[in-house]
């Protein structure tokens, strides 16, 4: 299990953003590393299954110097090297918690996948997870663990609503009583208040985990699921 809440600056604040593949999450990091890299030493690790393609995006937007972009390649199961074996990517931290000493935050994207996978809490301190107005507005709705207890969950691409005939305000609210009153943040990176919020949000959090009055908490396994190919496993 995860240490005790730190309560100095020993390591960097470790931020695990999840969710279904295209909702956003590597266009949530690159918002939050221009949002927050004059005021953090900031670094970020991705998780793809075969590339490193979500690495070469954020490199390529140039948020950040690109050495401070790290991908770990988790072969076929996204889910398992955030949650279930979390080595490569504890390893993938702490060489980039020792190249650029001291850093702030590390910001580790999962791979795109299903609804339900969520991050360990002895890789995280905290987590979000996030939907998009696109996947349709009743996926607030239908919960599991990520829209339930992530630390935050981000409804994304409001922008898109009118297009796609959801009501933002009534995903939220679904949302919100979904994660009986957790915080739940609409954000649409061509609004600039919103990636305000999120910057915020993140602000605070990293006051709290500073203070040692944040603790991690795990949201819960992903849903029992198996793999035709290459292998057949409940997680
Ligand atoms: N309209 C709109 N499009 C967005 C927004 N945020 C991201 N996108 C687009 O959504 C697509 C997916 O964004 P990514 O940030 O790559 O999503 P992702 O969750 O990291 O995707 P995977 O890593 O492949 O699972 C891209 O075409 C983005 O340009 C937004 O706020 N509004
Ligand atoms: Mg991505």
């Amino acid at each position: 299990m995860h240490d005790t809440p730190a309560k100095s600056k020993e390591r960097a604040l470790r931020i695990g953003i999840a969710g279904p593949v295209g909702t956003g999450k590597s266009s949530v990091i690159a918002a939050l590393c221009r949002g927050l890299s004059t005021e953090f030493s900031l670094g970020v690790i991705t998780n793809d299954i075969y590339t490193d393609e979500d690495a070469r995006f954020l490199r390529s937007e140039g948020v950040l110097p690109g050495e401070r972009i790290r991908a770990v390649e988790t072969g076929a199961c996204p889910h398992t090297a955030i949650r279930d074996d979390v080595t490569m990517n504890l390893i993938a931290i702490e060489d980039l918690e020792r190249d650029f000493a001291p850093l702030d935050i590390v910001l580790v994207e999962s791979g795109g996948d299903n609804l339900t996978a969520t991050f360990s809490p002895a890789l995280v301190d905290a987590q979000m997870f996030v939907l998009d107005v696109a996947g349709g507005g009743d996926v607030a709705r239908k919960g599991g663990p990520g829209i339930a207890r992530a630390d935050l969950l981000v409804v994304n691409k409001i922008d898109l609503a009118e297009h796609v005939d959801v009501d933002v305000d009534q995903m939220v609210a679904d949302a919100e009583n979904a994660r009986d009153g957790g915080p739940v943040l609409a954000l649409s990176r061509k609004r600039p208040e919103t990636v305000g919020h999120l910057c915020d949000w993140v602000r605070q959090l990293h006051r709290a985990y500073i203070g040692g009055t944040h603790t991690a908490i795990d949201p819960g396994p992903m849903a029992p699921h198996s793999h035709p190919h290459p292998h057949t496993t409940d997680h």
